[in-house]
C-alpha cells in the first residue's frame, strides 16, 4: 500500500481507499463491501500511523530515554480505528472522504472488531494506561499475548449465557504488523545440568521443549503529539527452523510435542475475573511471554549500553497483578545465566528494576503454583525461585529474630505452592494498590508482614481512565458542548473540566447538557431496539451497572431489589413512581455457575416484568448481551445513575464508576474502591451512597459473619422476594431453578456461610438510597445541576492523572518529543 495521505488532503485520501480497495480485494468502490470500505480506511489511516511510529522510535533511540515495559497477560484495548482518528486528529477529513465515496463512517467504525484480549477492569486499565503514555510523551511498551480467541462474546439464549468463540482475526487486523526478525526461542521443562565455567558453576536447561515466540507489533498513537509507543503481542510458533541444525537434542516424539505446545499457548485468553484457577497452560502462557519480552528488552538494552548493571537506570518492568511475575526469577536466570552476573549483582539490577501492582485482596484470586507443576514446567526457574525464598527468609530472621510464625506467614515457597505475590512483594522496589482504601487494606491487612518488613516499597496510584475513548470518542455531543465553553485542553488535561462548575448555575446551560443526555439515551434506546428487541423509553431513568459478573460485584442485590420494587407496584398500582430502565450488562466467567445463574434471573425477571402490561411501563429490565469496550462507549455516555454496588473492601478501585462520573451519571454506591474518592470530589450531596463500610464488612468477616435469617424473619418485603426465588414466581417451568441462589444468600451453600457478601444486610439501606434517587430525580433543576457537577468534578479521574504519578513516584521517565 504506497503513498501517504497528506494531512487534511481529502481527494489523495479518497484516492488512497480507492487504491487499497483494488489492491486488498480487486474491487472498486461500487463493489466493496462495508467490511472491505473499513480495511481500506484503516490501511490508509495506518499509512499516517507508520510515519509516527518511525520517528517516535528514533526519537527515544537518540534521546536514550528510560523506558517503562508494562507486563501485561491483557490489554482490553477496544477499537483502533476512532480512536486513531482522532488521536491524529484526521477525524472530519476522514468522514467527508468517506462520505463522498457513499458511505456512512459510523458504519464503517462498526465493522471493526474489539479486539478483545482482556476480561475487565484489569485489561482495560492497561489500555488507558498506553493511551496515556503516549499522548504525555513517555517511552513505553506494552507487552502481552497475541491471543488467537480473546474474551469470548455473549450470546443470550432463552436467558442463559452462552460463550462464543471470539474469532476476532479472521478478516486480518489491518492495525498490527508483524516482526518476525525479532523472534525468539522460549524453553519449558527438561532438567537443569551444570558445567564448570571458570571455576564456577554454569546452569543450562537439557532436554526442553522449546516454541518460538513471534511478536505483533500494534500502535498507541498519542493524541496530537505525534508519538506513536508500541503494543507488542507474542505469538507462539512451532520452533521447527530453529531445530533443523540441532538434531542433536531432536527426535519426532518431541517436534510433535512441540507443535502441540506452539498451537495451544496463545490460543485462548482465561476468562477468569478475579478468580485463580491453577491451569497448567497459564503458567505457560505466563512464561511465554515474559521471557520473550524480558529477552528482547535486554538485548536491545544492550544494543546501545555494555555495562548490564545499568539496565535500573534505563528500564523499569510494571507487573500488572502477580500474572507476569514469573519476570523476577526470569530475569535472575537471564543476568545470571546468559550475561554471567554472579546472585547478588543479579538481585541488585532485579530489585531496582521491577515494580508490582496489586489488583486485589480476594483470597480466591491470588496465585499460588503448586511446586510440583512449576518445577516440571520451569525446572531452572524454579531453582531460582527456591533461592530468592531462601535468601528472603535469611532476610525476615535477620529482622525478625526467631519469629518463626512470621517466616511461615511469609514464605514465597509454603504448603506445596509459590505464592506469587509474596515473591512480587519480595522482589519489587515498589507496591501499589489502585485506591487509596486499597492500599490502606493492602498494608493494614493483605500484605501487612511485607508492610512492616519494607514500608518505603508501598504506595498508592489510584486508578484513572482515559477522557480521550470515555468522552471524546464515546460521547461527541458532551464533548463539543464541552469544547465550545472551555476550549479543548481538557483533551490532554482532564483538571481543565472544573472550569465547567460555572455553567451549573446557568440555567440554559443545563438544558443543553441534559438534552445533550437525552440524545444519547434515544442513541442507547436504538441500540436496545437493534439488539435486544425490547422498546424503552429513553425518558425513564436509565439505572446502570455494567461490569463483570461477579457475587462480590452484586448484581443479584441489583435484580432482588427490582423484584422489590415491582411487587411494590403490584400491591399499590396507583403510588407515584417515575419510570426506570433498569439496564444490566455482564459476562460471567465460563465455569462459574452460580453467576451464570443471575443472569438468568435477570433475564427471568426481565421477561416476566418487561410483559406485565398492568403496570404501564412503569419498569423495563434489560440485559445488554455482549457487553464490551464498544458496547460501554454508548452505554456511559447514555446514563443517569451509576450502580457502584460492590461489598465495601471487596472492591480494590472500580473503573467504570469515573466513566459514568465523567459521562455526568451521579454514582449510587457503597464506600468501596475509587467510589470513596469519587464522592470526595463530588460531595456526598452529589451522589447516593449506602450501605456498610469497609471496617464493618471486616469487622463481621472476622466474627465469622452473621446470619440472615433474621432479617428473612423480621422483614416480610425481603422476604417475599426470597420466597419468589424458589416458588416458581420467576420460574414457573422450574420452580427449584434459583434454589441455589436462594441458599447462597440464607442457609450457605458449597460450605460458604450464607451471604458473604452482606446483600440482605445491605438491602434495606440501598432500596432507601434508590428512594434518595427517585427523589432528587424529580427536582429536574437540581439533578442537572449533580449531573453537571459530576462531570466538573471528574478530573482527578484521567489516567493521565495516574500515569503522572507513576512516572513521578515509580519509573522516573521523561517526555521525549517527536517533531516530524
Ligand atoms: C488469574 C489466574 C488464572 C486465570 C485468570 C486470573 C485472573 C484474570 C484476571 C485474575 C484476575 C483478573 C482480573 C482482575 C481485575 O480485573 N481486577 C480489577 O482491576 C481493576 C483495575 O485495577 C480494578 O479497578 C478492579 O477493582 C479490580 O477488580
Amino acid at each position: 500500500m504506497a503513498g501517504v495521505i497528506k494531512k487534511l488532503d481529502k481527494e489523495t485520501l479518497k484516492q488512497e481507499i480507492i487504491n487499497n480497495l483494488k489492491t486488498l480485494y480487486r474491487k472498486d468502490v461500487s463493489e466493496a463491501t462495508l467490511q472491505m470500505v473499513y480495511q481500506a480506511v484503516a490501511y490508509a489511516v495506518k499509512e499516517d500511523v507508520i510515519d509516527n511510529w518511525i520517528a517516535t522510535q528514533k526519537a527515544y533511540d537518540k534521546a536514550g530515554a528510560k523506558k517503562v515495559y508494562y507486563l501485561s497477560m491483557e490489554f482490553l484495548v477496544g477499537r483502533a480505528l476512532g480512536n486513531t482518528m482522532l488521536a491524529l486528529k484526521e477525524e472530519d477529513v476522514i468522514r467527508e472522504a468517506v462520505e463522498e465515496l457513499g458511505f456512512d463512517l459510523t458504519e464503517i467504525e462498526d465493522e471493526e472488531r474489539d479486539p478483545a484480549l482482556g476480561n475487565g477492569g484489569l485489561g482495560r486499565l492497561a489500555a488507558c494506561f498506553l493511551d496515556s503514555l503516549s499522548t504525555l510523551n513517555y517511552p513505553a511498551y506494552g507487552c502481552g499475548i497475541r491471543y488467537h480467541y480473546g474474551m469470548f462474546r455473549q450470546k443470550i439464549e432463552n436467558g442463559y449465557q452462552k460463550e462464543i468463540p471470539d474469532d476476532w482475526l479472521k478478516n486480518g487486523y489491518p492495525f498490527e504488523i508483524k516482526r518476525d526478525e525479532y523472534a525468539c526461542e522460549v524453553k519449558f521443562g527438561g532438567y537443569v545440568a551444570t558445567r564448570m565455567e571458570n571455576g564456577n558453576p554454569h546452569f543450562y536447561q537439557k532436554n526442553y521443549q522449546s516454541v518460538r515466540a513471534v511478536p505483533y507489533d500494534l500502535p498507541i498513537v498519542g493524541y496530537g503529539n505525534h508519538i506513536v509507543n508500541t503494543l507488542r503481542i507474542w505469538d507462539a510458533e512451532a520452533i521447527t527452523s530453529f531445530r533443523l541444525d540441532s538434531f542433536d537434542r531432536g527426535d519426532y516424539q518431541r517436534a510433535v510435542e512441540e507443535q502441540n505446545l506452539a498451537r495451544t499457548i496463545s490460543e485462548v485468553l482465561y476468562p477468569n475475573d478475579n478468580h485463580y484457577s491453577g491451569k497448567e497452560l497459564r503458567l505457560k502462557q505466563q512464561y511465554f511471554f515474559i521471557s520473550a519480552s524480558l529477552q528482547t528488552a535486554i538485548k536491545k538494552f544492550l544494543q546501545s549500553h555494555d555495562n548490564i548493571r545499568e539496565l535500573p537506570n534505563y528500564v523499569v518492568f510494571q507487573m500488572n497483578d502477580t500474572h507476569p511475575t514469573v519476570a523476577v526469577p526470569e530475569l535472575m536466570r537471564i543476568l545470571m545465566d546468559e550475561q554471567g552476573l554472579g546472585w547478588e549483582e543479579a538481585w541488585a539490577i532485579t530489585s531496582k528494576a521491577c515494580a508490582y501492582t496489586n489488583h486485589t485482596i480476594m483470597t480466591e484470586a491470588l496465585e499460588k503454583w503448586p511446586i510440583e507443576l512449576f518445577s516440571r514446567l520451569l525446572p531452572r526457574i524454579y531453582q531460582i525461585v527456591e533461592e530468592i525464598n531462601r535468601r528472603f527468609l535469611l532476610e525476615i530472621e535477620h529482622k525478625f529474630p526467631g519469629d518463626q510464625a512470621r517466616k511461615d506467614r511469609m514464605a514465597i515457597i509454603h504448603d506445596g505452592q509459590v505464592r506469587m505475590a509474596f515473591m512480587a512483594c519480595a522482589a519489587s522496589f515498589s507496591i501499589n494498590g489502585v485506591a487509596k482504601i486499597h492500599t490502606e487494606i493492602l498494608e493494614k491487612q493483605t500484605l501487612r508482614d511485607f508492610y512492616e518488613l519494607s514500608p518505603e516499597k508501598f504506595n498508592n496510584k489510584t486508578n484513572g481512565i482515559t477522557q480521550r475513548r470515555f468522552l471524546l470518542h464515546a460521547n461527541p455531543l458532551l464533548a463539543d458542548w464541552i469544547t465550545e465553553r472551555i476550549g479543548d485542553k481538557w483533551i490532554t488535561d482532564l483538571s481543565e473540566v472544573k472550569k465547567l462548575g460555572v455553567y451549573v448555575d446557568d440555567k440554559k446551560s443545563r438544558q443543553e447538557y441534559m438534552n445533550i443526555k437525552y440524545k444519547n439515551k434515544v442513541r442507547l434506546a436504538n441500540y436496545i431496539l437493534e439488539h435486544n428487541g425490547i422498546v424503552v423509553d429513553p425518558r425513564s431513568i436509565f439505572d446502570v451497572q455494567v461490569k463483570r459478573l461477579h457475587e462480590y460485584k452484586r448484581q443479584l442485590m441489583n435484580i432482588l431489589h427490582v423484584m422489590y420494587l415491582y411487587n411494590k407496584i403490584k400491591d399499590n398500582p396507583d403510588m407515584p413512581f417515575y419510570p426506570h430502565t433498569f439496564i444490566f450488562g455482564a459476562k460471567a466467567a465460563a465455569g462459574y455457575h452460580r453467576a451464570k445463574l443471575t443472569i438468568k434471573l435477570i433475564n427471568a425477571v426481565a421477561d416476566v416484568i418487561n410483559n406485565d402490561a398492568s403496570i404501564n411501563g412503569k419498569i423495563k429490565v434489560v440485559f445488554i448481551e455482549d457487553y464490551c469496550v464498544s458496547s460501554a462507549e454508548i452505554i456511559f455516555a447514555a446514563a443517569d445513575v451509576s450502580e457502584q454496588i460492590s461489598t465495601a473492601s471487596k472492591e480494590a478501585s472500580g473503573t467504570s464508576n469515573m466513566k459514568f462520573m465523567l459521562n455526568g451519571a451521579p454514582t449510587l454506591g457503597t464506600m468501596d474502591g475509587a467510589n470513596i474518592e469519587i464522592v470526595k470530589e463530588v460531595g456526598e450531596e452529589n451522589a447516593f451512597i449506602f450501605g456498610m463500610s469497609a471496617e464493618e464488612v471486616i469487622q463481621l468477616e472476622q466474627n465469622g459473619g452473621y446470619n440472615p435469617m433474621h432479617i428473612f424473619n423480621a422483614d416480610q418485603e425481603i422476604r417475599r422476594v426470597l420466597m419468589q426465588l424458589i416458588n416458581g414466581f420467576y420460574s414457573p417451568d422450574d420452580p427449584e431453578r434459583f434454589r441455589d441462589i436462594y441458599n447462597s444468600l440464607l442457609t450457605g451453600s458449597n460450605g460458604d456461610r450464607p451471604d458473604v457478601y452482606f446483600i440482605l444486610k445491605d438491602f434495606r439501606a440501598y432500596a432507601e438510597a434508590h428512594e434518595r434517587v427517585d427523589k432528587a430525580y424529580a427536582d429536574e433543576e437540581n439533578w442537572a445541576k449533580m449531573c453537571m457537577r459530576n462531570t466538573a468534578a471528574a478530573g482527578p479521574f484521567s489516567s493521565d492523572r495516574t500515569i503522572e504519578e507513576y512516572v513521578r513516584d515509580i519509573w522516573h521517565l521523561k517526555k521525549v518529543e517527536v517533531k516530524l
